[in-house]
């Protein structure tokens, strides 16, 4: 089954085909990924074929984005299962004024440059925590990308990833939550390193650090933009900084009258 057979799906009777695809299951802003002028739009499908998962492109236009997608975006080897589990225009890493696309699976997140010709086929590079098989835990790595933004203020805009189910296990148990971690992958005139450069810290007790992540711009004023991650009952402030970000956070607000179970911190925008 094709991504355009998944949208034909949509007006027709099967939509348990599309409902176990998982079509939709993320969608986002794509930026001007062709830079014609027009905003592109790309949706995930991670429980497409047996959760390999799948990416489709919609190029937007004049009239807006066709019905059909124009690219369907396969997930290249060792980019790990459930393939666009997360998707987002992050904003330009090379600073070519063209904006780029990260796909997130569980393992890893492919990267694409943006290009004036299209050919996305095939993701630029394909990014990991840590080399694959060091014996560290990053079962979620890659299923939460950041929203565009320039953390260390060179004008390349960043690449920033959550793992929020690896790390220390809560309980002891995979299952049970992972403690959580956030990675920052700088973006350069060459892209983004194949590893992150910087990991972000929290607070030991933290449950799910990196379920949620955004650049909501310049929160304090300084000229450099902040991010924010989301954890199970908490958010923490990490402010932008000249060479990198704080790597420490800056602020950390709880929900003062709930607990984690209550999922305080698990969306932020
Ligand atoms: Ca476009
Ligand atoms: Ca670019
Ligand atoms: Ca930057």
């Amino acid at each position: 089954m094709s991504g355009v057979e998944l949208l034909t799906y949509l007006d027709g009777s099967s939509y348990t085909a599309i409902s176990a695809s998982g079509y939709g299951m993320s969608v986002a802003n794509g930026g001007d990924i062709d830079g014609d002028g027009y905003g592109d739009l790309v949706v995930g499908a991670p429980r497409f074929n047996c959760e390999t998962g799948l990416a489709l492109l919609y190029f937007g236009g004049p009239r807006g984005p066709n019905t059909h997608p124009e690219i369907e975006l396969h997930p290249p080897t060792a980019s790990g299962s459930d393939f666009g589990q997360a998707v987002m225009g992050v904003g330009d890493l090379n600073g070519d004024r063209l904006s780029d696309l990260a796909i997130g699976s569980y393992g890893g997140v492919s990267i694409y440059y943006g290009r004036a010709d299209r050919g996305l086929e095939t993701p630029d590079l394909v990014v990991h925590s840590v080399d694959p098989g060091g014996g560290i835990p990053e079962l979620a790595f890659g299923t939460v990308l950041g929203t565009p933004g320039d953390l260390n203020g060179d004008g390349y805009e960043d690449l920033i990833v959550g793992g929020p189910e690896d790390g220390v296990f809560v309980g002891g148990e995979p299952g049970g939550g992972g403690s959580g971690r956030v990675y920052v992958f700088p973006g350069s005139s060459t892209g983004v390193s194949a590893r992150p450069l910087f990991e972000l810290q929290k607070a030991s007790d933290t449950v799910d650090f990196g379920i949620s992540i955004t650049c909501p711009g310049d929160v304090d004023g300084d000229g450099l933009e902040d991010l924010v991650v989301g954890a199970f009952g908490s958010f923490n402030l990490f402010r932008g900084r000249r060479g990198g970000p704080s790597l420490a956070p800056d602020y950390e607000q709880a929900d003062p009258d709930h607990g984690p179970e209550d999922n305080f911190g698990a969306y932020v925008n």
